[in-house]
């Protein structure tokens, strides 16, 4: 427990950090007087907890980012606010919370909401393109976000699991649509902090299939165990939409099981990843075990 108390003041101090760098971009670059600036600048500032961003800085430099690292970190932040964005329209999941207030098209309105996931999505790939880094570099952080945020991923993930509302989905179907739907971003977030360090992309992104699995059957189970307060979005929100989830498919103890085994499977993971003992990431699995927001 202790070791989690630890990597949540680590978190804090890092979101914090986030916020503040990524306060200065957006007013540089989002400076434009009108309600879709003010829109993307709501959703992206909202209080999020910078998970994935994390990750990319811990990977890339031990969690002290320079700016290349940080925009990179931004860029994976911006993908993950615009699916969060289109995911909350009353097309989709219809929902009125996120991040612990009103939701974009509730705060602004509909077209509004579409609009600001679409500028999210392609100022990403704009702050990538602005890296300041190798150009071969530079290209497969585009190619690794791209992939995994699109047709073959995160996009397809969210079809998929429209499509199995309301269906009973084996184990292996919903592990399916939890790979492309979470964990392909979480995945790159990594892998992208691996590109920038120059290290062993495929054995950081194994890594990081199971922190994307661990993250997502622990969201699973908190959407049962928390309430809308400590989640900062509508709680028990699965169950009522009848979504196949890690809970609903193994019950909870099973996925409870299931999420412990994937926590001790990083932690090997980060073993023969050889990562350095000072690096907080050693805490990431516990911490993803255990948390309760
Ligand atoms: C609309 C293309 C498109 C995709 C939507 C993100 C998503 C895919 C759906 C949201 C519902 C959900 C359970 C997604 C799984 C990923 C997940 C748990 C997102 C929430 O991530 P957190 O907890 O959110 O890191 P914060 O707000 O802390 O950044």
């Amino acid at each position: 427990m202790a070791r989690t108390t630890d990597f949540s003041t680590w978190l804090a101090k890092f979101a914090a950090d986030f916020d503040k760098q990524l306060n200065v971009v957006l007013g540089d670059e989002l400076s434009h007087d009108s309600r879709l600036h003010q829109a993307v600048k709501y959703a992206l500032l909202g209080k999020g907890k910078r998970i994935r961003p994390a990750l990319c800085c811990l990977v890339a430099s031990n969690g002290a980012p320079n700016e290349a690292v940080m925009r990179t970190a931004m860029a994976i932040e911006a993908v993950h606010t615009y699916s969060l964005v289109h995911d909350d329209l009353p097309a989709m999941d219809d929902d009125c919370l996120r991040r612990g207030r009103a939701t974009v098209h509730v705060q602004f309105d509909e077209a509004t909401a579409i609009l600001c996931g679409d500028a999210l999505l392609t100022y990403a790939f704009e702050l990538l393109a602005t890296v300041d880094v190798d150009a071969e570099q530079r290209i497969e952080l585009v190619r690794v976000l791209s992939q995994s945020a699109g047709h073959n991923g995160m996009v397809l993930g969210q079809h998929l699991d429209i499509d199995a509302t309301s269906q009973s989905i084996s184990f292996e179907e919903l592990q399916n649509i939890h790979l492309l739907k979470t964990t392909e971003l979480i995945a790159s977030a990594i892998e992208m902090g691996s590109v920038l360090a120059g290290q062993n992309t495929d054995k950081w992104r194994k890594f990081g299939e199971k922190i994307g699995m661990l993250f997502q059957v622990v969201d699973d189970i908190l959407d049962v165990t928390a309430d809308s307060e400590q989640l900062g979005k509508t709680a028990g929100k699965d169950d009522a939409a009848q979504k196949p989830t890690a809970v609903s498919v193994l019950g909870l103890d099973e996925a409870r099981e299931f999420a412990a085994q994937l926590c001790a499977t990083a932690e090997n993971g980060l073993q023969q990843l050889g990562v350095e003992s000072t690096n907080p990431l050693n805490q990431l699995p516990s911490f993803l075990l255990d948390r309760s927001f």
